[in-house]
């Protein structure tokens, strides 16, 4: 039902016809009240928890922006597959279906909750992931192809967290029948096999201890020696991928293959990179599910498909400490990059940090209800982003009432200029009365 908006232009305005304030992140909703956002109306109701400083992010469309390093990484990517079709211009407003319900997600995955994503209404959210397009692709007769966008999810905050971050989903399907000569067209795969290591980085380590198992088996209607070629060809295009994205990365490249889970793949893996002491999580992947072949016209296919975190990469081949920076305005941070016409990989030289302000926040629990995402969208809507981190500092059940008591550390640091204790002040008093009127806890 969106895809007609696919190249429409970008979500620049949003209006809100609701009479909460901004810092309000769950706007009481009375029958007729709707937000518009570039002209379309879309109705609330008592699904929705989208906020207006989310929503206000909708346009600035990172991997879009030339020279910003999402969009440098996301041309790397791309030309690593340069005879795939690209679908950067999807819009992140999509219905739960398109998300969800396509994909196979059952009706009580965690992921559904209102904790967890973002909700228009009960039909409409901003997308979790760039799968959310993948029926609409394969649908359309595409067999090969990378999608790039935006995804949005309600989550804690920290240095890797942010509530918008960029996904690159690829995926590759063949002709079941066919599938050895098709895969036999890639000569980088071919030319991998015969000299039994992957060219372009010799200080490189890959680990794959996975196999077919119960645990994560082949899906049953599969041929094995056909998905077996497919599985090989999945491997080969991420872990070459990986290796010449790193290519000039100082740092001997350690990856290692993990099983795992996805309601629309089988098998499925995480791939994961060493990274200052510990393994980082930056894709999933896995042979597509048939039933969304199927769906989309093309059960004669077979293939695999992969969702890479294009944050998590770019922090480590660039140096980016925080994820808040890829958001920066600041020429200081943006600057760094414009001078390279030619989408090089470049370390960014942190300017100095400023000092930060921190404030602790406890409160009584009145019901079972809580969740730290609620509360951290309520600071996110009101500091944006001049919150580094929030650290819950201790937790304790009083002996005698048996009430549960949180105390959280909220790191106020701004990454352009010194915040006064003043206007952090004002901020913390607004989180605490809504704090207070929306999570039912009795501050302390
Ligand atoms: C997915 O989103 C699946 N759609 C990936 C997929 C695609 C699987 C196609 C199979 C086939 P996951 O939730 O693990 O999976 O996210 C994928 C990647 O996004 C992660 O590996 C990570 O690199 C990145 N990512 C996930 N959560 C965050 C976050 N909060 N901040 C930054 N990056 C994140
Ligand atoms: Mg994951």
């Amino acid at each position: 039902m969106f895809s007609s908006l696919q190249n429409s232009k970008s979500l620049n305005s949003f209006q809100v016809l609701s009479t909460e304030t901004p810092s309000n992140p769950y706007p009481h909703v009375t029958h007729n009240e709707t937000f518009t956002i570039e002209g379309i109306s879309y109705k609330l109701d008592d699904q929705t928890n989208v906020s207006p400083s989310i929503l206000s992010k909708l346009s600035r469309k990172l991997h879009l922006q030339p020279h910003h390093p999402l969009y440098i990484l996301r041309t790397q990517i791309e030309q690593h597959f340069p005879h795939f079709s690209y679908f950067n211009t999807f819009n992140p407003i999509v219905t739960v279906q398109k998300n969800f319900d396509d994909l196979g997600f059952p009706k009580d995955h965690p992921g559904r909750s209102k904790t967890d994503s973002y909700y228009i209404n009960k039909q409409i959210m901003l997308r979790t992931h760039t799968s959310a397009h993948q029926l609409e692709v394969f649908s359309k007769m595409n067999t090969k192809f990378l999608i790039s966008g935006d995804v949005y999810r309600r989550d804690e905050i920290d240095s890797s967290h942010y509530p918008i971050f960029h996904q690159m989903e690829g995926a590759q399907i063949f002709n079941i029948q066919n599938i050895e000569q098709e895969i036999s067209k890639d000569k980088k795969y071919l030319i991998s096999l015969n000299s039994r290591k992957i060219p372009l980085r010799d200080n490189s380590e890959v680990n794959d201890d996975t196999i077919i198992s119960t645990n994560n088996p082949i899906q049953s209607c599969h041929p094995i020696e056909q998905v077996n070629f497919a599985i090989k060809h999945l491997k080969f295009s991420l872990n070459s991928l990986i290796k010449k994205l790193f290519i000039n990365h100082d740092e001997n490249l350690k990856i290692r293959w993990i099983d795992a889970y996805f309601p629309f793949t089988c098998p499925s893996w995480e791939m994961e990179i060493f990274f200052k002491g510990k393994w980082l999580e930056i894709c999933g992947c896995g042979i597509v599910d048939q039933n969304i072949l199927n769906k989309a016209g093309q059960s004669d296919k077979i293939g695999w498909a992969f969702g890479l975190g294009l944050e998590r990469i770019a922090m480590v081949l660039f140096d980016i400490p925080d994820i808040r920076l890829f958001w920066s305005q600041d020429e200081r941070f943006l600057d760094q990059f414009t001078d390279f016409n030619d989408n090089k990989i470049i370390k960014f030289l942190p300017f100095s940090k400023f000092p930060p302000c921190i404030k602790d926040i406890s409160f009584w629990l009145n019901d079972q209800n809580f969740h730290e995402n609620n509360f951290c969208e309520i600071i996110r809507n009101n500091a944006e982003d001049l919150v580094e981190d929030v650290k819950l500092i201790d937790d304790f059940v009083h002996p005698k009432t048996k009430k549960r008591s949180l105390c959280y550390r909220i790191n106020y640091r701004s990454m352009d200029r010194t915040v006064t204790n003043d206007e952090i002040n004002k901020i913390q008093e607004r989180v605490r009365e809504d704090i207070e009127e929306k999570l039912n806890v009795t501050l302390r």
